[in-house]
């Protein structure tokens, strides 16, 4: 076998495999056919699962988009940062020019890499004027190109930014303004112009309006760079194969960070009432639309074989996340979180437990299903043992190294994770088959997801008194607080949480792994 040993592809007189990662936002577990879902369809992803390896207890490490993105590409659990939080669209770069990432590590190997789709992990070093050089962002920290909608696909600008210039700029006398204090300019608002609205939308979701869609945020100018929401899954598509095709000879790394499901939902036409679960069943349809093109370029290119691909989602699924979209209206029973409780924003299962699946033709055997827990943290270690990259000390303080475990070989995965809810302070912990909500994370954050609810999420307290117990064995959708009746494991379990917050996970496995 020739991974597993930090031997690198040289000595092996082997190839690297491209690496390619399509994550998807607010995409669930039970969105998925293969993991359970009956009103979706997802052909092309049940067929990835078909020819890989499909994992029931994969996590991102917490339930919103810029924390799991931070921790994929850094290997540290985003509580350790307080920065790395849900960012406004106009925030500075999350990602310390210069660190040791993903991306970074993979081009120490040799690999080209590139990243296209959403970012939300900020870009700049505040006060980012819009209209000229926009840095630092990706190019800084380990991607040699980047094609991005800068934040959330329902914040402002509503504009691609490629490298470090926003596209399609044309007009010097009519710059782009973007503004999350007040209103910038005079175009309509959802405040000012309802009737202009295909939907209507929240307080916080009732900016400048674009596509007939109001945003969080106020922009002005520009309007040549502004995009086509429903042209912008086919942009994505294009410019991922594009970069595929133009590397195909060499290892690459793509990050193909899609923005379905998450708000405001404006499929392309071609997806509309293509699930039976409205519009958020449509984007999912269009996300596996796209999933499909990707794996029919490979295929064409004739590179299938040597490509490692994963498919994987940011956060747990909402439905009503702002806007009127008839999502909760057409839900039709939709389970969107499977068999598990909560979605986006808590620390339930149904928060971080997403679908996961891993095809690389020839090595990952066909149609396995693992039930090892692994992490999206865990990424960094296990491609640089697959790749035969030695880390440098001290990086990657969460990452773990569970190559055997993504290639199917066994299924040792790890022994427990944290799951961040909403905010900093409120987390699940899964060790084995138990599940600890702690009462040490009582303190406001988002406990349940209503689906339907109207406040907002990441500023509303919701405390409870007690902690959570759960055995994800008996009671995979949480409906039994235990911890009354096993309060040695409550304990138990709490005194490790704690120790974990404040260490690197890496400096207390070794010992708890035996
Ligand atoms: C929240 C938004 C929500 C969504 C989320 C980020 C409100 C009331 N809600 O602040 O609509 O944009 O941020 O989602 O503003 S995520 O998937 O990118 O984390
Ligand atoms: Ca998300």
């Amino acid at each position: 076998m020739i991974w597993g040993d930090n031997s690198s592809y040289d000595e092996l007189d082997a190839t690297p495999p491209n690496i390619i990662i399509i994550y998807a936002d607010d995409v669930g577990y039970g969105d998925i056919g293969v993991y359970g879902s009956e009103l979706i369809p997802t052909p092309h992803i049940d067929q990835l699962a078909a020819d890989g390896i499909r994992f029931t207890s994969a996590y991102a490490t917490a339930a919103t988009c810029t924390p799991s993105r931070y921790s994929l590409l850094t290997g540290e659990y985003a509580f350790r940062n307080e920065r790395a939080q849900v960012l406004a669209g106009d925030a500075p770069l999350l990602i310390e020019p210069g660190s040791y990432t993903l991306p970074e590590m993979l081009r120490s190997a040799g690999y080209r890499t590139s990243v296209v789709g959403k970012w939300h992990l900020g870009r700049g070093e505040g006060n980012v004027d819009w209209n000229s050089q926009i840095k630092p962002g990706p190019l800084e920290v380990g991607f040699d190109e980047s094609f991005l909608l800068p934040a959330t696909n329902d914040r402002v600008p509503t504009v691609y930014v490629e490298g470090h210039y926003v596209v399609g700029l044309s007009d010097e006398d009519d710059p782009l303004r973007v503004s999350y204090r007040e209103q910038v300019g005079d175009l309509p608002t959802g405040v000012s112009h309802p009737e202009l609205l295909r939907y209507g939308a929240d307080l916080q979701h009732s900016g400048t309006i674009v596509n007939e869609i109001s945003r969080i945020g106020w922009q002005d100018g520009g309007q040549s760079a502004w995009w086509d929401d429903e042209e912008m899954p086919i942009v994505f598509t294009d410019l991922a194969n594009q970069f595929i095709r133009e590397n195909r000879n060499d290892p690459f790394f793509l990050f193909l960070s899609m923005h379905e499901s998450h708000v405001p939902r404006l499929p392309n036409p071609m997806f509309i009432d293509k699930s039976g679960t409205g519009l958020l069943g449509d984007t999912v349809v269009e996300l596996d639309w796209v999933v499909g093109q990707i794996m029919a370029e490979l295929e064409e290119l004739g590179i299938k074989e040597n490509t490692l691909l994963i498919f994987t989602s940011d956060n747990g699924p909402i439905f009503d996340d702002g806007y009127d979209d008839g999502a909760v209206e057409n839900a039709n029973d939709h389970r969107a979180a499977g068999p598990f409780r909560g979605g986006k924003y808590t620390a339930f299962e149904g928060g971080t437990r997403m679908p996961f699946i891993a095809s690389w033709p020839g090595v990952i055997e066909e149609g396995i299903v693992s039930d090892a827990i692994l992490s999206q943290v865990d990424l960094l270690a296990t491609l640089a043992n697959l790749v035969g990259v030695e880390m440098p000390e001290g990086v990657g303080p969460d990452s773990q190294n569970l190559l055997p475990v993504l290639i199917g070989q066994n299924d040792e995965g790890r022994d427990f994770l944290i799951q961040q809810g909403a905010g900093t302070n409120l987390h699940g912990f899964r060790k084995g088959d138990w599940k600890l909500i702690p009462a040490a994370s009582n303190r406001p954050g988002f406990i349940e997801n209503k689906h339907n609810s109207r406040e907002n999420p990441l500023t509303t307290p919701q405390v409870t008194t007690a902690a959570y117990l759960f055995n994800l064995a008996d009671d995979p959708g949480e409906t039994t607080n235990l911890a009354d009746q096993y309060p040695e494991k409550v304990q138990e379990m709490t005194e490790l949480f704690e120790k974990i917050l404040e260490t690197p996970e890496n400096q207390i496995l070794p010992r708890l792994r035996n």
